[in-house]
C-alpha cells in the first residue's frame, strides 16, 4: 500500500498523519483529487483503527418529525410544505407523537431523534409539552432533538435569546443536538441553497452555547450539490475549529444529496465513490471529532458498510420512521433490526456494538468487550485531538 500512497501523490499527507500533524485546506483538496480511492481509504482506515480498531456503533433509535410545516424555502428539500392546508402538509398533535413511542413500549429504544419543519404558528408550549410527555412516557430516553436551525428560528419568534431557548428546552427534557441544518457552511452556498435560515456562525454559535451547557451535539454536511471541493474542506475545517473550543462534537455525518422530488431535482446523486472519498476525508481532516458517521439511510447500505473501511466507525441506527430522505427518494429501508445492522457489519469484516446515544455500549452483541471503562461517559472537554 505503501507504494500506491506515493503513486497517488499522497506521501507528505501520509507523513504528516504518522507525525500526528494536522492536515490544511490543501491538503483536504489533495485527497480528495487524488485519483486513487484505495489509497485514500487505507489512510482513512488506519485514522479509523487507531482510534475504534474494528469497533463499529449504532443505536436503537426512532425518528419523530412532528410537522413538515416550514417557513424556509431550501432548494434540496423534500419534505417541507410551506403553509398549514398545503397538499401534503401535516402537523401532528402532542398525542399523536407520543402515540408513537407508545406504540413501541416492547422495543428497547434509548434515542428518539426528532427534527421539524419550522411552523410559523405553534406555540413554544408545544415543543417543551412534546419533550415531557415523551419523558413521562420513557423517563430514560434520550432526547435528541431540534437543529440548531430550529433552535435559531424558535429565539427570533418566541422573542427569546438562543441561550434561553436551550435552556428551556433542557429544563423540558432535552439532551442533545442533531447536526443537521449545517448544509454547506461556505455563504456562496447557502445564500444560493438555503438563503433564508440561520446562518453559519449562529449555527455553529448554537452548537457553541449547547456544549457550553452540557449538551453534545453532531456535525452534518450536505454534499453532491453544488459545493466546491475547497467549500468541502473548509465546510470541515469550520467544524473542527469550534471543536478545538468545545469538544463538544461527537460525530460528523456527511449527508450525500437526494435529488427527489425538490428543486434541485435536475441534479444527480452523488456516486458511490464520491460517497466513499467524502467519508475519508472527513476522517483525516477531523482529527478531534470522535466518530465518523455514515447515515445508511442517506448513503445507500452497500455503500454505508463499505465506508467502514474508508473512515467511518458508526452507522447511526435502527432508524424507524425516517422522512425526510424517503421523500427525496432514497431507496433504503423504512428502519433496520439491531439483527440486521450487526449483521451487515460482521459481514463487512467489522465488530458491531449497539451503543447509546452518548456512545456508552448498552449491547456487545456477542463479542465480550462491554468493559465498566466503556460504560462511562467522557467528560465534556475541549479536546484538540483524538
Ligand atoms: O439538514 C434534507 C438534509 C438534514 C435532503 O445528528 C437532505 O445524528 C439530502 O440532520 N437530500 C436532516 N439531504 C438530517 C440530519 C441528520 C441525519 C442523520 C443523523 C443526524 C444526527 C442528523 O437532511 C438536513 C439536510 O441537510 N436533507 N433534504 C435531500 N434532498
Amino acid at each position: 500500500m505503501q507504494t500506491r500512497i506515493h503513486a497517488a501523490g499522497l506521501a507528505g499527507i501520509d507523513e504528516k498523519l504518522r507525525a500526528g500533524e494536522r492536515l490544511t485546506l490543501d491538503d483536504g483538496v489533495t485527497l480528495f483529487t487524488s485519483p486513487d480511492l484505495l489509497a485514500l481509504g487505507s489512510l482513512a482506515n488506519r485514522e479509523r483503527e487507531k482510534r475504534h480498531a474494528a469497533r463499529t456503533y449504532f443505536n436503537y433509535n426512532l425518528r419523530i418529525e412532528a410537522t413538515n410545516v416550514c417557513v424556509a424555502s431550501c432548494l434540496f428539500c423534500s419534505f417541507a410544505r410551506l403553509r398549514p392546508g398545503d397538499p401534503g402538509a401535516y402537523t401532528m398533535s402532542l398525542e399523536q407523537a407520543w402515540d408513537k413511542l407508545r406504540r413501541r413500549q416492547d422495543q428497547p429504544l434509548t434515542e428518539l431523534h426528532i427534527v421539524n419543519g419550522l411552523h410559523p404558528d405553534l406555540p413554544f408550549s408545544y415543543y417543551t409539552d412534546l419533550l415531557r410527555g415523551f419523558k413521562r412516557i420513557r423517563p430514560a430516553i434520550h432526547l435528541k432533538c431540534f437543529t440548531a436551525v430550529e433552535i435559531a428560528f424558535f429565539a427570533d419568534i418566541y422573542g427569546m435569546s438562543d441561550e434561553q431557548v436551550l435552556k428551556a428546552l433542557m429544563e423540558a427534557g432535552l439532551d442533545s443536538l442533531p447536526g443537521g441544518g449545517a448544509e454547506i457552511f461556505a455563504e456562496r452556498v447557502r445564500r444560493k441553497i438555503c438563503h433564508d435560515k440561520c446562518g453559519t456562525d449562529r449555527y455553529l454559535d448554537i452548537h457553541r452555547i449547547a456544549h457550553r451547557l452540557g449538551m453534545r451535539s453532531n456535525v452534518t454536511m450536505l454534499y453532491g450539490h453544488i459545493e466546491t471541493l475547497d467549500e468541502r474542506v473548509d465546510h470541515m475545517m469550520r467544524a473542527r475549529a469550534l471543536q478545538d473550543e468545545t469538544g463538544g462534537f461527537q460525530a460528523f455525518i456527511p449527508l450525500a444529496f437526494h435529488p427527489d422530488n425538490n428543486q434541485m431535482r435536475k441534479l444527480p446523486a452523488p456516486s458511490a465513490t464520491d460517497t466513499l472519498r467524502v467519508h475519508a476525508v472527513a476522517r483525516l481532516m477531523l482529527d478531534n471529532i470522535p466518530h465518523i458517521k455514515a447515515f445508511w439511510i442517506a448513503t445507500g447500505l452497500d455503500v454505508a458498510q463499505t465506508a467502514l473501511w474508508f473512515g467511518v466507525d458508526d452507522l447511526d441506527g435502527t432508524v424507524q420512521e425516517e422522512k425526510i430522505y424517503h421523500m427525496a427518494g432514497s431507496a433504503t429501508p423504512e428502519g433496520m433490526t439491531t439483527a440486521q445492522l450487526t449483521r451487515l457489519v460482521r459481514a463487512a469484516g467489522r465488530e458491531p456494538l449497539e451503543r447509546d446515544t452518548l456512545y456508552n455500549i448498552v449491547n456487545d452483541m456477542g463479542s465480550g468487550v462491554l468493559t465498566k471503562s466503556e460504560m462511562t461517559p467522557d467528560p465534556i472537554t475541549p479536546a484538540p485531538a483524538c
